[in-house]
């Protein structure tokens, strides 16, 4: 019968066309010539109308028959060619995971913030708080809450940069301290770390802007030892146990009595050399016991409540650390020399 001839001719020229198949685009073009629309089998189905009607059944089913065993084979070949592309890309894409990778640059972070952390972490861990406060700030809160009178001279507009006749950028971060009084009651034990501004020309020991960490307490029964002792474990905890503080009398608006305050010589451990110039102390920061004229204004009873204050410039604790001899250094950004500093 033509049919059967015909149907094992195109059985016979698929099977050996299919062996040949490498990639998928060949495995359509074949199922595309056999079985699509104008393929040889559906032209084949598509002449079974010249067939006498009685063979019409028996040979639909024929065609249907191979049809279906096409179909089979070419998806069979088809996964296979899927699975022989999967181990293809495996062997591609394997990676060493023992070679070595290319060296990653980390960044340091910057002396002055490692020597504010490490300030901010021995405060805290005698039980401050860390609060921060505006930049730009009133009058009202840098000066005038502060005992800083009108005519004061840390007023004068040669020291202060003043964005306004009321408006300032803080010169110290007290500002924050008395924010904090007024909106909390005591006991009150914060340090206030930040930027501050003052109309400095640039040189060794001298920038406009710099940094600062003030401290304050507030409670009863505070007194001059409480202040004493808390800068002693500071300087102790930064420096080494055989650093000590002294205090020498002073004069701020906002404390009474008030000190400077000497670290020991860490260079010589205070026997003198060219670092203390020979005196075997450093000067190293300015404190005293608020003053009870600043306690009343910022809503404290003074009769009730005492408190001690203190102010770190933090660029003078990085290079008394560090042994940095010229500020300026800090605020380059030469990374050769910023990245000689990493936490220990
Ligand atoms: C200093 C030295 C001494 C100080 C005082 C106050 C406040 F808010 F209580 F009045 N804050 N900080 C203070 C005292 C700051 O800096 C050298």
């Amino acid at each position: 019968m033509e049919m059967q001839e015909e149907l094992r001719r195109i059985q016979q020229e698929a099977a050996g066309e299919l062996e040949k198949i490498a990639d998928k685009p060949g495995l359509e073009d074949i199922r595309l010539r056999m079985l699509g629309k104008k393929g040889q089998l559906t032209q084949l189905l598509r002449s079974m109308s010249k067939l006498p009607p009685e063979e019409r059944p028996k040979a639909g089913q024929m065609i249907n028959a191979v049809r279906q065993k096409l179909t089979e084979q070419m998806d069979e070949l088809e996964a296979s060619l899927r699975r022989k592309e999967q181990e293809r890309a495996l062997e591609r894409e394997i990676i060493d995971i023992t070679e070595p990778r290319e060296h990653t640059h980390y960044g340091t972070k910057h002396p002055l913030s490692l020597i504010e952390d490490k300030m901010i972490s021995i405060f805290t861990s005698m039980g401050f708080d860390v609060v921060e406060g505006p930049e730009v700030e009133l009058d009202l809160f840098n000066f005038e809450l502060l005992n800083i009178p009108k005519n004061h001279p840390a007023r004068d507009a040669q020291d202060t940069f003043y964005i306004e006749d009321n408006i300032v950028l803080r010169t110290q971060t007290s500002g924050v301290q008395a924010h904090t009084m007024l909106e909390r009651k005591p006991p009150i034990r914060i340090i206030c770390p930040g930027r501050v501004y003052r109309a400095d020309e640039v040189d060794a020991t001298h920038s406009p802007v710099f940094h600062q960490l003030e401290g304050l307490v507030i409670d009863k029964d505070v007194t001059m030892a409480d202040l004493k002792g808390t800068l002693d474990i500071f300087a102790q905890s930064l420096f080494g146990e055989d650093v000590t503080t002294r205090f020498r009398p002073s004069f701020f608006p906002f404390t009474e009595p008030s000190a400077e305050v000497d670290l020991t010589c860490m260079a010589c451990h205070g026997k003198g050399c060219r670092v203390c110039k020979g005196t075997g102390w450093i000067e190293v920061l300015g404190a005293g016991m608020v003053n009870p004229k600043v306690l009343e204004m910022c809503g404290i009873d003074s009769s009730v409540y005492g408190g001690f204050a203190f102010g770190i410039g933090i660029e003078r604790i990085a290079m008394l650390h560090y042994g940095i001899t010229d500020m300026r250094l800090l605020y380059e950004g030469d990374v050769r020399f910023l990245s000689q500093f990493r936490e220990d």
